[in-house]
């Protein structure tokens, strides 16, 4: 049996790679970051909290990190721990720093240290795009990235790369766009939709505040991105992949998906609120994932109006219940 360390395993990716992992046969290790309130609630939804054994650290604490390899002797890290919210990356800059960039050398540092030969998987994404230098943005595509969340993450993305160079390490990059489920934090925009559609379907909402709706994104299912991950650490060699649908989507169009779906017109409740403007904006993305076609045999299976139904109907079920109990 292989053992798996998972790093942010309390967020989406997180839970949907448990779960991918322990179908696979692994033994699931993930650490957990100190916090006042319950953070288990998705490997709750996906009933595999029991299944999972949780390691108390930090990115930013390399001791912890060492602790946490230790006692999983762990074959595989999949880093997938981060301040992941663009829109607070310019409220934290440092903390963003420290945790989605500077962590990624803790981490990749506790196994140069411990074991080389560890396989490490690093959460990388579209964002580091950013201003974007080609219309369709593949592992070749020059980064411009326009948030301190982007810039934190090429600078974890090239730590990657230097240290499969430097130690030869098998440590790969997934240079993954936008993914979604209903297992996404509330801030995003699609979750924020879904959550807003059900609220006003069910009658306890009226309106729906967003800021630029004309920005478009390459839009997955997290449910299809996490096999990819698990597949990188399986080829041969490390390398860095593009993962993404090849098609791009404007936040205008994501509501209406969103809104059709319970038979509302979404222009009835989008009002546009300034307040959630960007300091600097990432107009478009759309990734080219030939690569990952090619090589990983990965291609996505969810399409967006899928997708965004799958999360209409969870906030729906979601709200229902807590309404039924009151
Ligand atoms: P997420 O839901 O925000 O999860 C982030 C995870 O990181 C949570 O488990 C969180 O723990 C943990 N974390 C935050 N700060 C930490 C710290 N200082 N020490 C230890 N753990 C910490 O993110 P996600 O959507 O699953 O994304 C997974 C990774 O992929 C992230 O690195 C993200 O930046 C990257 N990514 C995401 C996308 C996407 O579209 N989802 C695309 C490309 C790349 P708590 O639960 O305790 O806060
Ligand atoms: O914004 C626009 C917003 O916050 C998408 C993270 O997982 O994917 C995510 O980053 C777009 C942006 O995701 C609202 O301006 C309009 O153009 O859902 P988002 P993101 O910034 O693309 C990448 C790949 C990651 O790596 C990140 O970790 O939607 N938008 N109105 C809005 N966005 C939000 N959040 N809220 C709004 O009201």
């Amino acid at each position: 049996m292989k053992n798996a360390l998972i790093t942010g395993i309390t967020g989406q990716d997180g839970a949907y790679l448990s779960q991918h992992l322990l179908k696979e046969g692994y033994k699931v290790y993930g650490l957990i970051a100190r916090r006042s309130t319950d953070t288990l609630w998705r490997l709750n939804y996906l009933g595999i909290e029991n299944e999972v054994e949780l390691i108390e650290g930090d990115m930013t604490d390399i001791s912890s990190l060492i602790r946490a390899i230790k006692i999983s002797k762990a074959s595989e890290v999949y880093n997938l721990a981060a301040q992941s919210f663009v829109g607070t990356s310019w409220s934290q800059p440092i903390l963003t720093a420290e945790v989605t960039g500077v962590g990624v050398t803790n981490i990749l540092e506790a196994i140069r240290l411990l074991d080389p030969s560890i396989k490490f998987y690093q959460a990388s994404t579209s964002e580091m795009f950013g201003l974007i230098q080609e219309s369709m943005q593949s592992e070749n595509t020059p980064f411009y990235p326009r948030s301190p969340y982007g810039v934190a993450k090429l600078y974890g993305h090239w730590i990657t790369v230097n240290y499969r160079e430097s130690f030869n390490i098998h440590a790969s990059s997934g240079i993954l766009f936008n993914h979604e489920s209903p297992l996404r934090g509330i801030e995003f925009v699609t979750r924020k939709v879904t959550d807003a559609v059900a609220k006003i379907k069910l009658g306890l909402s009226d309106e729906l505040r967003l800021g630029n709706i004309d920005a478009k994104r390459d839009w997955g299912f997290a449910g299809d991105y996490v096999e990819a991950m698990w597949m990188m650490l399986q080829q041969d060699k490390p390398d860095d992949y593009v993962i993404a649908t090849g098609k791009t989507t404007t936040v205008r169009d994501m509501c209406k998906i969103a809104f059709d779906h319970v038979n509302l017109n979404y222009d009835d409740y989008v009002i546009i609120d300034p307040k959630f403007y960007r300091p600097a904006e990432v107009d478009v993305l759309l990734g080219n994932p030939t690569k990952a076609k090619e090589k990983l045999k990965w291609e996505p299976k969810t399409s967006l109006e899928d997708l965004i139904i799958m999360m209409v109907d969870a906030d729906l079920g979601r709200i229902k219940k807590q309404q039924q109990r009151g």
